[in-house]
């Protein structure tokens, strides 16, 4: 038997009016970003770990892990440099996916995602189960390059870019709000690109 298609539906910020967030600028497509290094994996090693304040701890092999049920979504990513790209097809593993397996406690708040360069961000729960939040393995059709993240990588498309991890390796859930990587470095603790919540300001 043939697998149907995944199900695909739009970012609801792709039908905005205000479609590009204020001081963004479309750009033709998307640009390679990273602080450091491209990770060398070894997919043979590679796991997806769930840790933290949930009912199920949950390591998955990538056989396990793109053998999940698919998720196609059609979104737009805003880096917080100021460009834009449009129209990105995602597919992979829903957010509720992952919730539905791991059973976060009612005290889990935020998540902090874990990335094999040692990137992390932090990103409120709301954000990350939006039904257009997901881990993605494919990117226009084609199985992400190491570039965009291969194996999996976040995509979450209510926030600005940086909170869409490459290379993830892992996600924990915490009662408290922690600051990753670039929050640590002065950007926002949740940043909606709609409210140009770049720096922190607390
Ligand atoms: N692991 C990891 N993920 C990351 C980054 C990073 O440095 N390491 N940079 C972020 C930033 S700032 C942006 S704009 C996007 C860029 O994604 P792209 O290279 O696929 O366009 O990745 C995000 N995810
Ligand atoms: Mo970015």
């Amino acid at each position: 038997m043939k697998d149907s298609e995944p199900e695909i539906i739009r970012s609801p910020h792709t039908f905005r009016e205000d479609r590009i967030p204020p001081g963004q600028r479309p750009a033709e497509t998307l640009r390679v970003l990273h602080y450091n290094n491209i990770p060398s994996i070894n997919i043979s090693n590679w796991s997806f770990k769930i840790t933290g304040l949930v009912r199920n701890e949950v390591e998955m092999s990538y056989e396990e892990f793109i053998n999940l049920p698919r998720l196609r979504v059609i979104s737009d990513a805003h880096c917080v440099t100021g460009w834009s790209a449009f129209d990105l097809e995602w597919e992979g593993v829903s957010t509720r996916t992952i919730q539905e397996l791991s059973k976060p406690l009612p005290q889990a708040r935020y998540v902090m995602v874990h990335s094999s360069d040692g990137y992390t961000t932090n990103i409120p729960l709301p954000h990350f189960f939006s039904p257009d939040s997901l881990f993605a393995i494919k990117l226009n059709g084609e199985v992400l390059s190491v570039e965009h993240g291969f194996p999996v990588r976040l995509v979450v498309p209510g926030l600005y870019f940086w909170k869409s991890a490459k290379w993830v390796a892992g996600i924990e859930f915490m009662k408290d709000n922690k600051p990753g990587y670039w929050e640590r470095r002065g950007y926002n603790m949740r940043g909606d690109p709609w409210k140009e919540e770049r720096y922190r300001t607390d």
